[in-house]
């Protein structure tokens, strides 16, 4: 059974697709349904936010549906920029401009832990839905470091490492990340739902 991708975040996408390729589930993109309806992510949580674009791409493709809402919540500053952090600097704030804004809030602070929270929601097309979960903690350093990744990658690193998400390898990334756990563990739900596929 084919699934779609409620994602219009690139980075995201191919990260998704490398891991739910290696647990051979085959996925599309939101490329192949450019009349796909935006959706307005004014949810108070990460599943609200994720079971809305899940369930609006299931209607519109008639298609299973995945979606990730995901985030960076910073201890110090109460949990921002949490649900907001793709628009932390403004409606349409690219990456380094969220980035900026985060480093400027946070300052000299020197209780510097956070986390990044995933929650992706499936759909199958019917109105039902179930949600998957993962997390990781660390610290946000007080430089940016490394090309790799995207959005909070170069100032996050992970508990135990000395090395931020962006100086890793795709693949130390999903072994880590927030987004592997949750994707894991969907990957082995949808496999024992969807037996001989
Ligand atoms: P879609 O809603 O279309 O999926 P989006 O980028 O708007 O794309 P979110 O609302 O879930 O997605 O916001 C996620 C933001 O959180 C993302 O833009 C990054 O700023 C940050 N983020 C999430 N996961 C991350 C990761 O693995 N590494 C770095 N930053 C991440």
């Amino acid at each position: 059974m084919r699934l779609v991708l409620a994602t219009r975040n690139r980075k995201k996408a191919t990260e998704i697709v490398r891991v739910l390729g290696d647990a051979q589930v085959e996925v599309l993109t939101l490329d192949a349904f450019p009349d796909c309806p935006e959706v307005e992510e004014d949810g108070e949580t990460f599943e609200d936010n994720a079971r809305k674009k899940a369930l609006t791409v299931a209607a519109h493709t008639g298609l299973p549906a995945l979606a990730d809402d995901s985030g960076l919540e910073v201890m110090a500053l109460a949990g921002e920029p949490g649900v907001r952090s793709a628009r932390y600097a403004g409606e349409g704030a690219d990456d380094a401009a969220n980035l900026q804004l985060l480093m400027d809030r946070l300052g000299e602070n020197s209780h510097r832990a956070a986390r990044f929270v995933c929650v992706l929601v499936w759909a199958d097309g019917a109105g039902g839905s179930r949600s998957f979960f993962g997390t990781v903690s660390g610290e946000i350093t007080h430089h940016a470091k490394g090309n790799n990744g995207f959005g909070y990658d170069p100032v996050f690193q992970p508990t135990g490492f000395d090395r931020t998400f962006a100086e890793m390898t795709a693949d130390e990334k999903d072994r880590l990340s927030h987004r592997g756990e949750a994707l894991r563990a969907f990957a082995a739900w949808y496999k024992n739902m969807t037996p001989g596929q």
